[in-house]
């Protein structure tokens, strides 16, 4: 018996083998789930492709620039095609322009703030509204976050303000589809080697001061990245929503 048997989701963000959104399958599969997913543009179609038909040949994928209104209808469009409704949907999406996540955040440009927001915080909000309608009987939504939308994490910088417009947007949305039984919550991760934690510039650093500081003394699996977010998006979690849940090894708790 598993977690998530006879429910169906679409799964946001994987890039690679090491992206959180591909944890997140891996463990959702797992507990019996049947899943779509998106690719961001050709380039990581046939990466994200040979990943999915390995856990499932006839995997649903869609390319998807979450950016783009138009884009996104033809996804919920196929995506009711394919699977008719959902139960679930996870979000592990973020972008900023390189040079706005290096320096210091006073030199964040209008520009760059606008971009940061809307990949990274508006795209929870534009996928919400088009999966509600294909979660008749209710669902579950999960938004990957980090704590540099609480604290100040130097160089975080413009994703900690993306971030915390993310955190305070599963809010809002927990508020608005509570009634259609559609729970949405964030889950922040700890430091996690991906894709988009390479080549900033001292992360290995921040991973060692994880490390020394972090209750467990450790930096927190992918592994248990993914399995609360199979809590969260299981009955499991039935009474949660609007909540923020810290898988970080219990760094968040700590202020000295
Ligand atoms: P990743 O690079 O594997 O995933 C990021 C994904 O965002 C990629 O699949 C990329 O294609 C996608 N993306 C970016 N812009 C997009 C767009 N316009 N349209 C569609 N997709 C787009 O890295 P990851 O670390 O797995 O990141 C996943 C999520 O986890 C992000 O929200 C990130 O902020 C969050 N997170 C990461 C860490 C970490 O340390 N790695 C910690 C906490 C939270
Ligand atoms: O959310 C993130 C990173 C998201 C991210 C990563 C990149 C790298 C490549 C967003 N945009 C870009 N743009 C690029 O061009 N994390 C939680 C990982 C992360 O990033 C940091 C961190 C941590 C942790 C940046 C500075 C300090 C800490």
């Amino acid at each position: 018996m598993g977690l998530l048997d006879g429910k169906k989701g679409l799964i946001v963000g994987v890039a690679n083998k090491r992206s959180i959104a591909w944890g997140i399958a891996q463990a959702a599969h797992r507990e019996g789930a049947k899943l779509a997913y998106t690719y961001q543009g050709e380039r990581l179609k046939a990466g994200v492709e040979e990943l999915a038909k390995s856990l499932d040949p006839n995997a649903p994928l869609f390319d998807c620039d979450v950016a783009d209104d138009a884009n996104l209808d033809e996804l919920f469009a196929g995506l009711k095609e394919k699977f008719g409704t959902i139960d679930f949907l996870v979000h592990a999406v973020a972008f900023a322009k390189r040079e706005e996540l290096a320096g210091s955040f006073l030199e964040t440009s209008r520009q760059g703030h606008a971009l940061a927001l809307d990949i990274s915080s508006y795209s929870l909000t534009a996928l919400a509204k088009r999966a509600a309608p294909l979660m008749p009987e209710g669902g579950a939504i999960v938004a990957m976050t980090y704590y540099g939308a609480e604290k100040v994490i130097p160089r975080y910088n413009v994703m900690g303000v993306a971030k915390a417009a993310l955190e305070a947007s599963t809010r809002y949305l927990a508020f608005d589809m509570g009634p259609q039984k559609i729970r949405v919550n964030a889950l922040s991760a700890g430091p996690v080697q991906t894709l988009a934690a390479r080549g900033i510039s001292g992360f290995t650093d921040m991973m060692k001061i994880v490390e020394q500081r972090a209750p467990l003394r450790r930096n927190v699996e992918l592994r248990e990245v993914a399995d609360a977010a199979v809590f969260l998006l299981s009955p499991l979690s039935s009474g949660i929503t609007g909540e923020t849940l810290y898988v970080d090894c219990g760094y968040h708790a700590v202020g000295m």
